[in-house]
């Protein structure tokens, strides 16, 4: 396997509206992140990774991009970017920037223009057509609930937006919406950036003539398509084209968000001779306690089970291993807090936050954090929905209470488990006022926890989770084996413990993780002399034990080494 600084360096995801506001006006900014450079450098991560800060009118909080050049104001000025990535690249540190084309802001030039008529030159930038007996050209659903079509009043058609409707979707199919993303893509490298995270970048093919989607849900009047957009018919070939006009001629990683795919998918789309990305972001995790194949989809609250988890992860490992190369993540911006979601953020709040990360980040692939992680920030409750500002979440509460008259309370009840502004809250700096955010009231409020919860705190006491996050990221940093390492999973079946083991050249490490919050003796594999091993890291103090047993703490990870 090829060696590469971006197998190496582990990843920190910022979202800049919540990392840190520089100006007092309650939103984040770019001045915001330079001042905590030091934090994250002392961190140990290698790379930052912005979600977008290029200018939008925040429908999507960015995700809705009406200038591809240009920083929002609210984040502050292309100067300030700058230098921002100035003072990053000192630290010898590498910037990342999400890349967001499958679709556009309305609020776009190139869509106000393509509005005006259906000969406008910009006409064919976006995805146009007539409806169907009077209603939508097809039976998509979008992703945030409702008819994947708009009818635009001014030309009597439709534009189609898989996300919101005022995020509609680019059309890849014309050669010129492809050409002015490359440009766009080597107007950034030029100023110097060391990659891209494509957001869903593997929708951005579409089968000719969009046809309907099968129904698989009678009730609900619009279907999942994802069989005419996920993956699509031309995506190798755009992503091959983008390759060969931007991305080849610069040193950077791209990691593609690409839902829906399978291992088989990652392996192709990552190999390290014919793969058009670094890395993918899989989901097959993530929806382990939804039900994606339900009318709810996601926001359905489902039981999860450690075999499944183990399965999933396994399949991923052992599919890409020689071939291509693993994402490892547990949070972003748009998914639950992962201690409350697989840990305990109660009782055992600081011991499974650390498991949770041990247990992830030593499997082979680039381990991302995201903001906030590194100190175990935990889900939010609102008891208002007026508190949420998501557009997801708000389209899902619309829909189910006020369209379909549902329970609030149950609706709440998915909001509090599923909703992303659970990663949304602000950054909890100190125990100062809105968590040391800003000085003033913040775009979305603190999470009350904020006092117990917080940077400041945590860098005070050696047994905190953000110090163990340190060590962490310097075991794996000083262990070939955990980087490159292939994965073997031990005891598929075991509901309680985690446990798998790396090897490369003739060196072994074993990752043991207690998923439970109940003691637990644990039998090593004769596979791994867990007798001789050196242990490079563990939540719990060091305890000297006979035989191949660990008598487990309740969520107790640990980490051996042997060398043969
Ligand atoms: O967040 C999800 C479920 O709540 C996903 O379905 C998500 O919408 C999907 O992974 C795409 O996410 C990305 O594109 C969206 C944006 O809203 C997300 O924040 C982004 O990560 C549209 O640009
Ligand atoms: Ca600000």
């Amino acid at each position: 396997m090829e060696r590469k600084w971006w197998k190496e360096g582990v990843v920190y995801q910022v979202y800049p509206r919540s990392f840190n506001d520089s100006n007092g006006d309650g939103i984040g900014d770019l001045r915001g992140i330079t001042q905590k450079l030091d934090y994250l450098k002392d961190l140990g991560v290698d790379i930052l990774w912005l979600s977008p800060v290029y200018q939008s009118p925040n429908d999507d909080n960015g995700y809705d991009i009406s200038h591809y050049r240009a920083i929002m104001e609210e984040f502050g000025t292309m100067e300030d970017w700058e230098n921002m990535l100035e003072e990053i690249h000192k630290r010898d540190m590498r910037l990342v920037m999400d890349l967001v084309v499958n679709h556009s802001s309305d609020e776009h030039a190139w869509f106000q223009e393509s509005r005006e008529s259906k000969d406008n030159p910009y006409r064919d930038y976006y995805i146009w057509h007539d409806g169907k007996n009077g209603a939508e050209p097809n039976n998509w659903v979008s992703f945030f609930s409702g008819s994947a079509w708009d009818y635009d009043e001014a030309t009597g058609q439709y534009y189609l937006h898989l996300f919101t409707d005022k995020q509609p979707d680019l059309n890849w199919e014309n050669e010129q919406v492809r050409q002015e993303v490359y440009d766009m893509m080597n107007f950034w490298m030029d100023k110097g950036i060391d990659g891209f995270r494509m957001d869903v970048i593997n929708l951005i093919s579409k089968t000719p003539g969009l046809p309907d989607a099968e129904v698989t849900n009678k009730d609900n009047k619009y279907q999942w398509g994802g069989e005419h957009f996920v993956n699509g018919p031309r995506f190798m070939e755009f992503m091959n084209e983008m390759n060969e006009q931007a991305l080849k001629h610069y040193d950077v990683m791209t990691v593609g968000e690409t839902p829906m795919v399978k291992p088989e998918d990652g392996a192709a789309f990552t190999d390290e001779e014919s793969g058009v990305l670094s890395m993918v972001f899989q989901f097959d995790h993530m929806e382990i306690d939804g039900d994606p194949g339900s009318q709810e989809g996601k926001w359905s609250v489902k039981p999860w089970k450690l075999s499944h988890m183990k399965e999933i992860m396994t399949d991923w490992q052992t599919t890409l291993n020689g071939k291509g190369w693993n994402s490892l993540y547990l949070e972003n911006h748009d998914q639950p807090r992962s201690v409350s979601r697989f840990g305990d953020a109660e009782e055992y709040h600081q011991e499974s936050a650390k498991m949770l990360a041990t247990f992830y980040q030593l499997m082979q692939g680039t381990p991302y954090i995201y903001q906030g992680q590194e100190i175990g920030m935990t889900n939010v409750q609102f008891d208002s929905i007026e508190d949420y500002r998501d557009v997801e979440i708000h389209n899902w509460y619309n829909e189910q209470v006020t369209e379909k008259g549902k329970d609030k309370r149950e609706i709440m009840h998915s909001i509090f488990v599923k909703g992303r502004d659970n990663a949304r809250t602000p950054m909890q700096w100190s125990d100062e006022k809105y968590a040391g955010f800003s000085d003033a009231e913040p775009w979305i409020k603190v999470n009350p926890n904020y006092t117990s919860v917080n940077v400041e705190q945590q860098q005070k006491d050696d047994q905190s989770i953000l110090n163990y996050y340190k060590e962490l990221i310097q075991v794996r940093k000083n262990h070939d084996v955990l980087i490159y390492g292939s994965y073997q999973l031990l005891d598929p079946e075991d509901e309680q413990v985690y446990a798998y083991t790396r090897e490369l050249d003739g060196e072994k490490a074993l990752v043991v993780a207690n998923f439970t919050n109940e003691a637990i003796d644990y039998s090593v594999s004769e596979s791994f002399a867990v007798e001789q091993a050196e242990r490079l890291i563990g939540n719990y103090p060091s305890e000297k034990e006979e035989g191949g047993t660990l008598q487990l703490k309740p969520y107790e990870a640990r980490v051996y080494r042997v060398q043969s």
